[in-house]
């Protein structure tokens, strides 16, 4: 380590904790970890041993706390002596760094105390409702002890241990940092990516592996936009015409146990699926059955007019029929989602008055015809999301360009500018940030097409990239979702998410598009853009080398995340 004195203390021992504990300090002594580690979880009304190794085969079973717990233990032994993840990648080459093998001193035990018992929604956490900090302490004698007022702090506290461990080249594994305290909380409530599965077609296991990725960065969301104009995945059982004929093919949707599976593997890692309908725009899809309900469809070659990307299309606005199939969807699918999710998001971006010209039950695009007509679309969906117990989510034009009025429960979404977050919250209003500047994670991979209104064929996608140039992780990295925030309205900052729009992303490039960039807001998220010592935004020097090593982990567990630097920039003997 040459760059900075100050760095040159750390850096050389610290491992990948990623995101980094609000307090750390550690010692510069070895410790092996058997397989056999006894572990002990103890709640006020529950008390459990077993040992790291028999975690992994143990029934999902107990409570709501027993099954988080349980999942994060088996998950702490997989990532410690399954996922080998080498430290030597990133150590002097020659350099005998690795520590011998005899006299092993071995971790003691491993005592997990959760001081409050969980309250009861305990697998569908809600901002402000769960205590993720931990306190970690691995003691100079091997007694491991994480201490958290709920199951999601053990959870959390267990990602951070297995980050302390390196495997071994002649087997085992070990920590060089002992002993070590770590006292940890996360600076925001709602630490999420967006992934976009309806321009292109994700998989499950893409999924699901997203949620682990999350997880590992102890990022609690998953917003998933599940429909959009392009296709509509989603198998509702009492339509189930919408993806027969919206999907893009058969094998291409989500069927309900599908859902089932995505938001129970979140809920048992801490990451709450906040699924997205958009709505009343981005609904083309809808049109193939039911183009009865859809306004403004296709409209070629002027669909720029009508709607943000093609193919344009809306729901109509005074349409019986449209409220008619916004109840029998909604009466389905919300009882399914909300035993494992506080969220239900709501869409609302991107409408073009223009579409309502079109709209046969309205025929106008008169701002004044229309936002009233908005407003009663707005409160019937969101009582249909209030009367299944979720929160609604709302992109930011509900409030800031529609002009609605929406209950202060309601999470809103800025995307465009630090200004709307701004005027979100001085209007009252919880906001998520994730302004496309910097935590748009699609932007710059776009071909530059010339905007051609005459290109009416989709061969020829006339997708615009206009939030290029790509956001390095740097760029990511270095947004302050308080940038601009008044003292007094940054409580109502709920945290906020990266995006992943995938018109130009599906399941053979994503991992490598969304890490280790979301990593680095989920540091953002976690601990906090400034660095409490000096008020400044951290330091992206002594971030690299750790985001580095948190790569490494990531890939160890199957994410193919993009490299941070060479390997030679740890390796160069300095
Ligand atoms: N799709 C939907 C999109 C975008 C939004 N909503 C988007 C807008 C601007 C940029 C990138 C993506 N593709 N449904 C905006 C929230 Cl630069």
């Amino acid at each position: 380590m040459k760059f900075l004195a100050g760095v040159a203390l750390l850096a050389p021992l610290a491992a990948a904790v990623w995101p980094i504990p609000s307090h750390y300090s550690h010692g510069d002594k070895t410790l092996w970890i058997s397989d056999d580690v006894a572990i002990t979880y103890q709640q006020p009304l529950h008390f459990q041993q077993y040992s790291l190794r028999a975690s992994a085969s143990a029934a999902d079973a107990g409570s709501g706390s027993q099954r988080i717990v349980q999942k994060a233990v088996s998950r702490a032994y997989e990532t410690i002596f399954k996922q080998s993840y080498v430290p030597w990648r990133f150590n002097h080459r020659f350099s005998d760094f690795e520590p011998k093998t005899t006299n092993k001193k071995f971790i003691q035990s491993i005592a997990l105390v959760q001081n409050k018992t969980d309250a009861a929604g305990v697998l569908k956490p809600k901002e402000g409702q769960f205590d993720e900090g931990y306190t970690l302490v691995v003691g100079p004698a091997g007694k491991v002890t994480i201490t958290s007022a709920s199951s999601l702090g053990l959870a959390r506290g267990l990602t951070t241990f297995t980050q302390l461990f390196f495997a071994h080249s002649k087997g085992g594994a070990y920590t060089k940092l002992a002993p070590v305290r770590i006292d940890d909380s996360p600076k925001f409530a709602h630490r999420g990516l967006n992934m976009d599965v309806s321009r292109n077609f994700f998989p499950i296991d893409n999924i699901l592996r997203t949620i682990d990725a999350l997880a590992y960065n102890k990022m609690n969301r998953l917003h998933l936009h599940i429909t959009d104009a392009q296709s509509w995945p989603l198998e509702i059982p009492a339509l189930p015409e919408l993806s027969a004929k919206g999907a893009y093919g058969p094998g291409m949707t989500y069927s309900p146990a599908d859902v089932q599976r995505i938001y129970t593997y979140g809920a048992l890692l801490g990451v709450a699926v906040v699924m997205e309908i958009d709505q009343p725009g981005h609904t083309s899809s809808i049109w193939h059955s039911h183009p009865e309900l859809i306004a403004a469809w296709n409209e070629q070659p002027n669909w720029i007019t009508y709607a943000a990307e093609p193919p344009s299309g809306t729901l109509k606005l005074n349409s019986p029929a449209v409220y008619k199939f916004l109840s029998t969807l909604y009466k389905d699918l919300l009882p399914r989602l909300s035993p494992l999710t506080s969220y239900f998001h709501t869409g609302g971006d991107e409408i073009k008055y223009a579409a309502y010209k079109l709209d046969d039950t309205v025929k106008s695009d008169d701002p004044a015809v229309l936002q009233p007509l908005l407003q009663k679309y707005i409160d019937t969906v969101h009582k249909h999301v209030r009367d299944a117990g979720l929160t609604p989510v709302v992109w930011e034009e509900i409030v800031l360009t529609y002009n609605l009025t929406v209950g202060k429960d309601v999470l809103i979404q800025a995307w465009q500018e630090p200004t709307s977050a701004v005027a979100i919250t001085n209007m009252g209003h919880k906001a998520l940030v994730g302004d496309y500047n910097f935590w748009y994670l699609d932007c710059g991979h776009g071909q530059w097409l010339d905007f051609e209104p005459g290109v009416a064929s989709m061969k020829y996608y006339p997708y615009q990239d206009y939030c290029a140039p790509l956001k390095s992780w740097r760029q990511v990295y270095s947004y302050d979702p308080l940038t601009s925030i008044a003292k007094d309205k940054q409580h109502l900052i709920v945290g906020g998410e990266v995006h992943m729009w995938a018109e130009q992303t599906d399941a053979l490039n994503f991992d490598g598009k969304a890490w280790p960039r979301a990593a680095a807001a989920a540091e953002v998220l976690w601990s906090g853009a400034k660095d409490p010592a000096t008020g400044q935004n951290r330091s992206q020097i002594e971030a690299s080398p750790r985001l580095a090593d948190m790569r490494e982990r990531l890939v160890a567990r199957g994410v193919a995340a993009e490299p941070v630097q060479m390997p030679y920039c740890q390796q160069d003997g300095s």
